[in-house]
Parts: structure tokens; sequence; C-alpha cells
């Protein structure tokens, strides 16, 4: 039975783990960067060396091809991303890159033919830490990325998306490019760490996800008034700061009655200009909502909005609010999750069904093709930090799941 090797496996990571903004305090690896770059020149050459056909799509994402021997018949697709968070760990997307690459290099040095040609896929903005709305390379290839957003979404030096696009060498034109054609694609599988405590507190090697929830995430900006933080009586400012955390407050407060893994987040928290004898004139805030049922996201939506329309009736102060993405909750293909349990079972692996409490790449896939989610547990549930972990042998479990399960999908009669 084939399976992966953990050296090669931990090689991977450790050595993109290296490409990082903030070496000592975790892994930011923002798109269209030098960490970027350096990262990708890494991934393309172990994809060259595993006898890949390796481009990079016209909106970033790279892609290694191996062909099948079936004429005209779909592709199977193996991949997840390659960006961080800020701070974050060094498993998060590598974990699923790393595993692709594993495949690819033991289907070549088997010299195993396919019926299906595979594609190996490295994404590119996932987390949307760069320019806010992620799920940015699996968007591009199912057609959601509007000119809107290549020309308006902006980083935090007020980069466009279109600019960075440039500067990398990309065509923001061409961008639309990088869709595929649901024909084209037979399934597309993500292993991806669990980032949660389900797996390791049951002692469990694997999770099979059934539901990925949806996420809805806004970016609010709220303009009140600078003013005097001595002089100037209670009853007259307009604080930018107090109206964004009443709202703040209903997201929490909403969210939290709602249970059902229901979530509301307040990330980012910017005010401006920022004093300490300064009335906060302008507040700058994220929010971003998830639910396995998008009525709750909805109501949450609307309790914020009118909370929005309250304070700023109350405090006079003027709110502008912006869509960043709204994604469904998605449920995943049961046959892929059941090839994942033949596997487990075969190799001795021990696994869960489970819901997906984080997005991933997999849940826009989903709009394109049949797809498959794969977990490998997290230390102490830990993820979007330093502390970030997955022992190599739990990785390995994983990438041999993969790697039965790619085997499988690209045969003839699957
Ligand atoms: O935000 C998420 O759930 C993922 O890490 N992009
Ligand atoms: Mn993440
Ligand atoms: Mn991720």
């Amino acid at each position: 039975m084939l399976e992966s090797k953990i050296s090669r496996i931990q090689r991977d990571i450790e050595t993109m783990a290296q490409y990082t903004a903030t070496p000592g305090n975790g892994m930011t690896r923002l798109s269209f960067t030098e960490e970027d770059r350096k990262t990708r020149a890494y991934i393309c050459s172990e994809m060259e060396k595993a006898g890949l056909h390796v481009y990079t799509d016209a909106a970033g994402s790279i892609c290694g091809r191996r062909d099948g021997v079936g004429e005209g018949v779909p592709i199977v697709m193996i991949g997840s991303h390659f960006d961080s968070v800020k701070n974050g760990g060094n498993f998060d997307g590598p974990a699923g890159v790393a595993a692709a690459l594993e495949v690819a290099r033991i289907l070549h040095e088997n010299n195993i033919s396919t019926e299906n040609p595979i594609e190996f896929v490295a994404m590119i903005e996932e987390e949307g830490t760069r320019f806010g709305a992620g799920l940015y390379g699996s968007r591009a290839m199912a057609g959601q990325v509007s000119n809107n957003e290549i020309k308006t979404f902006r980083d935090a030096n007020g980069i466009s998306l279109e600019k960075a696009l440039q500067d990398f060498g990309l065509d923001p034109l061409k961008v639309k490019d990088a869709v595929r054609n649901p024909e084209d694609l037979k399934a597309f599988i993500e292993l991806h760490i669990e980032q949660g405590p389900v797996l390791e507190s049951e002692t469990l090697d694997a999770g099979f996800v059934s539901t990925i929830v949806g996420i809805t995430r806004f970016d609010i900006e709220i303009e009140g008034r600078a003013d005097h933080a001595g002089t100037t009586p209670m009853h007259m400012r307009k604080d930018a700061l107090l109206a964004s955390l009443e709202v703040a407050k209903t997201v929490h407060d909403v969210a939290y009655a709602k249970g059902e893994g229901t979530v509301g987040t307040v990330g980012i928290m910017q005010i401006y200009p920022g004093g300490a004898n300064i009335v906060p004139g302008k507040a700058f805030f994220t929010v971003d909502i998830r639910s396995v049922e998008q009525s709750n996201i909805e109501d949450i939506v609307k309790e914020m909005k009118k909370t929005l329309e309250l304070v700023s009736a109350r405090m006079g102060v003027s709110v502008h609010m912006e869509r960043k993405i709204s994604v469904p909750p998605i449920h995943l293909d049961k046959k892929i999750r059941g090839i994942f349990e033949q596997e487990a079972n075969h190799r001795g692996i021990s696994y869960r069904t489970m819901v997906s409490g984080a997005g991933h790449d997999a849940m826009i896939m989903a709009s394109l093709t049949r797809v498959g989610l794969l977990f490998v547990p997290s230390k102490g549930g830990r993820s979007h930090c330093p502390e970030e972990w997955t022992d190599y042998e739990q990785l390995k479990k994983g990438v041999d799941i993969a790697l039965g399960t790619i085997l499988k999908l690209a045969e003839a009669n699957i």
C-alpha cells in the first residue's frame, strides 16, 4: 500500500515556514509579497521535481498538472493555500500544500498512471489578510472575483489588488482567465488542519467535513468628530469608538444567543486620530459572522444594521459599511467522504465526521465540482497564532488518506 514519507512533509512545512515577514513572531505571509515569492519558488521547484507541468494561473495561484491516460476526461484537483494571517502558524494552508506535493511525488516516483489528469494547486489570498475578502484564488477559478474588487480592494498601505497584481507581474485584466469550466473538473479535495479542539479532545486522527459554515464579512467605518477630551462635555460628543463598541456588542450578543456554533467577531478595530486626549473622530472595524444556518447570519446582520441606525441617529455619527464577502453554508460531497472513510479504515486511521467553523477554498470549489475536505488535529485546538502545531505523524496519516482518495478519484469508473 502506497504511503507518504514523513521526512519530506516535514521538510515542506519547515522550508515554507522560513518565509515570514515576522520571524520569531509567527507566520506573516501576505499575498504578492517577497515572502510569497520565496514560497512560490519552493513550491514550483518541488512540483517540477515531481514531474508536473507547472504554471501560474491568471489570478496568481500555482498549478502543477499531471496528465492522465484518458482522453478528454476531467481533472481531479488537490490543494490548499499558502498565504497566511498576521502572526499566524506554519500549518494553516501549507499542510494542504505539503499534502499535494507529497501525493505528486509518490505518483511520480512510483510511475503511477491514472485515467484522469491531476492538478496540484497552491492557492493565494485565501485568508484575505492583505485585501480583506479572502478565498480569492478559488473565487477566481469560480469566476467570483469582480473588476470592482480588483480595482477597489486595498491593503493597509492603500495599494489596490490591481496594483499588487501588476507589481507582481500579473495582468489584472486577465484574472477572469483563471475561471475553470465545471465540466473540466471531476473533484477537488483539500487537506487542512482542524484549527479547533475536537479531534485532539476525542483522540482521533482525522476529521471528514460534512458542512462548512457560511461566512459574511463587513468593513465598517464610523465617522464622528474628533474633540478635546478634556473640554468636550459627554452629551456633546460624537465618539466614533463608542458607537463602534455598541455595534460590536450587538454582534457578540446576538451571535452568542443563537448558539448552534454561530459566531460573530470584530477582529480589527482602528480609531483615529488615536490620542489619549482626543475623542475618537473615526473608527474602522471588521465584522466576521459565521453559522451553519444562513438565517442566523442574516438575523445578526439585521440586528447589526438596526444598531448602526440607532447610534447614527442618537450620536450624529455617519456610517459606511462594505460587505467584503458572503458565502452560504456548504454541504460537501458524501461520496468523497465515503472514500476518505474507506481509506481511513483500510489504514487503521481513526476519524469522525464534523463541521468546519473555518472557511476554506473547498467551500468555493464546491460551486464548480464535487469537494472533499479532510482535517488533521491541531495541538490544543490552536490556530491563527504562532503556537499552531500538528504532529508530523498525524499530518502523514492525513496525507496517506489524501493519496488513497486521489488514486480512487482518478480511476475511470469512479
Ligand atoms: O477565516 C477562516 O476561517 C480561514 O482561516 N480563512
Ligand atoms: Mn486561516
Ligand atoms: Mn486555511
